[in-house]
């Protein structure tokens, strides 16, 4: 399967996406000094002007933009271009503070849209194809995204959004939906519900799927794949830079291609800044160099992932990140030890358990706890009563060897633990609500 939407930008030289990117850099870095006094404040306060910025060799020289300040700017304070060249919104799925709301051109919406199709065609999307989306529609770019780029394929496009799974599993069966676009945590939830309705995993007619919005393990997609029927891919993005097709997994299932052409990705230390070689592990950053009326310079994401320019057997040349490891702000510090969500997942999945769980954190007496409620699947309510507090035991200690810390876990009942349709909430830490 080698399909490009784009060939030319897509297996690029090196050497030619760096001029392209270097060529648009200096373009953009123009336009938002003279556009966005917000962002001009700041690079004057750094003493750089457009003219020091050559090209991407340039790129370090340039002032950080982190979400405090979008919040700060917020709602027009980032804007680039007047607002009746605007057509669109969108907006974060923060829970805490404002919203980040960014704006899009008709050109931000065709080249977002053209990112998705890019994503789509990765993993073998055709006209032929009927697109189920079901990520939330709105002002969550997931379902607007993703819409798009199917329009742009060709695929037969089931605007779904999320929530009612009834209905989605009726349209799946009655309209033969081959590609599913949706959360991880919602795809396991359908897969479950399918289940449940007496589907095998090839009653359906799917043949992959495009899920992102949320960390997901590896063992959750070889999960997902099983119960689905199914190849599943990855895709990223973040409301700020346009929202999903960022990056997008191809056929090896090994890391999401950047579309660099759009965005230029960096890695940082997240303590000093500092800009780290391909390979390490630190806070992704971006530079959006298309974008008119929302153009970030240097945005931290906060999440962590490291970059790699090894060749990739789709044939594509785009740079690729490995799945994000967590953002710097989900990762929980308990006594001490930093601890990752994702790596809880890791352990539980590969031990036979759901992919439903809740980490709750405390503290209790000046000392962190932590307990993990993990759902058990009817066979293994059945099986495992007599013997409950020894697989809890046996649990607990396969985490600690992973944490390097002991939870308390609780097997709790078959459908106790709340599904998600969009992003699951994983973790309640019950110390900041005390604090
Ligand atoms: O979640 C955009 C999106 C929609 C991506 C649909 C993929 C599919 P936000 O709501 O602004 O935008 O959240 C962005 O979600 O900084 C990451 O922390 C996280 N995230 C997004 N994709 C992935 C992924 C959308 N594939 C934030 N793996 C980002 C891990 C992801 N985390």
């Amino acid at each position: 399967m080698n399909n490009y939407w784009n060939k030319e930008i897509e297996t690029m030289e090196l050497a030619d996406m760096k001029a392209l990117q270097s060529e648009r850099l200096v373009k953009q870095v123009k336009h938002v000094y003279e556009n966005v006094p917000y962002y001009r404040d700041l690079m004057d306060k750094k003493g750089v002007k457009p003219e020091d910025i050559k090209g991407v060799e340039d790129l370090h020289k340039l002032p950080f933009v982190t979400k405090d300040d979008l919040r700060e700017a917020y709602p027009y304070g980032m804007l680039a271009v007047p607002l009746e060249r605007c057509v669109r919104i969108q907006s974060t799925s923060g829970t805490t503070g404002k919203r980040v709301v960014a704006f899009y051109t008709q050109e931000d919406i065709n080249l977002w849209e053209d990112c998705c199709a890019r994503a789509i065609v990765a993993v073998g999307g055709t006209k032929d194809d009927v697109c189920q989306v079901c990520y939330g529609y709105g002002l969550f770019t997931g379902g607007p995204g993703l819409n798009g780029g199917s329009h742009k394929v060709g695929c037969l496009t089931l605007p779904m959004s999320s929530g009612n799974t009834e209905r989605q599993i009726q349209f799946m069966m009655d309209l033969g939906a081959t590609i599913l676009c949706c959360t991880p945590s919602y795809a396991a939830y359908i897969g479950e519900s399918l289940k449940e309705r007496g589907y095998r995993p090839d009653d359906n007619k799917l043949r992959v799927g495009i899920f992102g919005a949320e960390p997901w393990t590896e063992e959750m997609r070889r999960e997902i794949e099983d119960m689905l029927g199914i190849k599943a891919y990855d895709i990223y993005g973040l409301t700020e830079t346009s929202g999903p097709g960022v990056a997008f997994e191809c056929c090896e299932q090994s890391g999401m291609h950047i579309n660099e052409d759009n965005f230029i990705p960096e890695i940082i230390n997240p303590e000093t800044g500092e800009v780290l070689p391909d390979g390490e592990k630190g806070e992704l950053v971006f530079t959006s160099i298309t974008k008119e009326a929302f153009p970030l310079l240097r945005y931290r994401t906060k999440d962590i992932c490291v970059l790699s320019r090894k060749k990739c057997s789709c044939g594509r040349t785009l740079i690729k990140m490995s799945k994000p490891m967590g953002r710097s702000d989900d990762m929980m510090i308990i006594r001490g030890v930093n601890v990752f969500p994702s790596q809880i997942e890791t352990v539980l999945l590969k031990e036979g358990y759901t992919p439903n769980y809740q980490i709750v954190v405390d503290r209790q007496n000046h000392t962190d706890t932590l307990d993990i409620n993990v759902e058990l699947s009817p066979e293994q309510f059945s099986d495992t009563m007599r013997d409950i507090s020894a697989h809890e035991k046996k649990l607990a200690s396969a985490i600690t060897t992973m944490l390097g810390i002991t939870p308390k876990v609780h097997l709790v009942a078959p459908k106790t633990i709340t599904r998600s349709e969009g992003k699951a909430v994983r973790v309640i830490d019950k110390r900041k609500l005390h604090d």
